[in-house]
């Protein structure tokens, strides 16, 4: 659990504005019961979407801790976010009689039902990433602490911008528990600066195109606008596409490349490179790598009677990656 042991150590940057977390250390391998080590184990695992870098990190994570403890893991799942597209495979899952199932669901409410169908045939879930509204019904829920990091990057543009004038958020679509709480915290503490007014909040549907298609419509209806925060990767690399053109038309030069501060979550391959050539100018990092692995080990510690070692609630730390320090923090970046 190499990874593992450097949650809480991994914080990030910005001295006291650093994002700080909810898990405060992981642990060392636990000796298992003999007579429960015999049995062999089946863990489900589903992600929000299987063609995203993001999820592609976790699921190294996750195959590296099912080896190392010696369990299947039984990685599905659809390429598109949509929960009707989701719900099939947790069903097959049900029907393969897993032992136990981690699922990043698509819609904190609709993915409720499919769930728990899970539970009534036995199988105990967990969620990692995205979570369900009713989180009692889990063993565990693993995520970033979203808010957290919604209310650093709102004071990261603040400063920015001189604590006035226009931002715009470039948001996901409603349901996705991570993605709502990084526009909430972004909301409730862009409030607190009485000189900045928030412009647009827009919906991409987890297309880039349709974030390009709104940053460019936000410029045309709010030249002023100085800042936009960006909720995820497709909704980032969505908006350094445009800001991009419109440095082109327009030959923008300052305070940044393209005269508009761009704040993204996410480290996806295409974001670094927008980081590099100064189209992003911050990154907010998750780490899904290890929440793969935590996952697999909770899931695990549940099967083999070691409940006490889970915790319900883990909340991981983000860190704020610029070009300051993207070399030293480069670990972090998505597969
Ligand atoms: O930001 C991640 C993930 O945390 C979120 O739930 C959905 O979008 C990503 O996968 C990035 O594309």
């Amino acid at each position: 659990m190499k990874l593992g042991r450097l949650i809480g150590s991994a914080i990030s940057l910005l001295g006291a504005a650093a994002m700080t977390i909810g898990v405060a250390g992981w642990r060392a391998p636990v000796a298992q019961p003999q007579v429960k080590a015999k049995q062999h184990f089946t863990i489900g695992f589903i992600p929000g979407i299987t063609t995203d870098p993001f999820y592609v990190s976790m699921q190294l994570g996750a195959e590296a801790e099912a080896k190392k403890l010696g369990v299947t893991l039984d990685w599905t799942g659809n390429s598109q976010w949509n929960y009707s597209l989701q719900d099939p495979y947790i069903y097959g899952l049900i029907a393969k009689h897993v032992n136990f199932l981690i699922v990043a669901p698509d819609d904190l409410h609709a993915s409720i039902p499919a769930l728990e169908k899970a539970i009534a045939a036995g199988i105990p879930v967990g969620t990692v990433d995205t979570t369900v509204s009713d989180q009692k019904i889990l063993k565990f829920m693993i995520t970033s602490n979203n808010i957290l990091g919604g209310e650093f990057a709102a004071r990261w543009v603040a400063q920015k911008i001189g604590y006035k004038g226009q931002v715009a958020v470039i948001n996901d679509e409603p349901g996705i528990s991570t993605t709502d709480l990084r526009n909430e915290g972004f909301l409730t503490q862009i409030k607190k600066y009485p000189h900045i007014q928030v412009v647009a909040d827009e919906m991409t549907n987890d297309e880039p195109s349709v974030a390009e298609a709104d940053v460019n419509s936000i410029m045309l209806a709010h030249p002023d606008v100085k800042a936009i925060y960006a909720v995820n990767t497709q909704a980032g690399t969505g908006a350094a596409d445009a800001l991009i053109h419109l440095h082109r038309e327009q030959n923008l030069a300052h305070p940044t490349k393209n005269g508009v501060w761009l704040i993204a979550y996410d480290a996806e391959p295409p974001e670094v490179t927008d980081l590099n050539n100064g189209s992003i100018q911050a990154l907010i990092v998750q780490k899904p790598y290890l929440e793969g692995e935590m996952a697999v080990q909770y899931a695990y510690d549940y099967l083999t009677g070691h409940k006490n070692l889970i915790k319900h609630y883990n909340y991981l730390t983000n860190i704020l990656v610029t070009k300051a320090n993207e070399k030293s923090e480069s670990q972090w970046f998505y597969k």
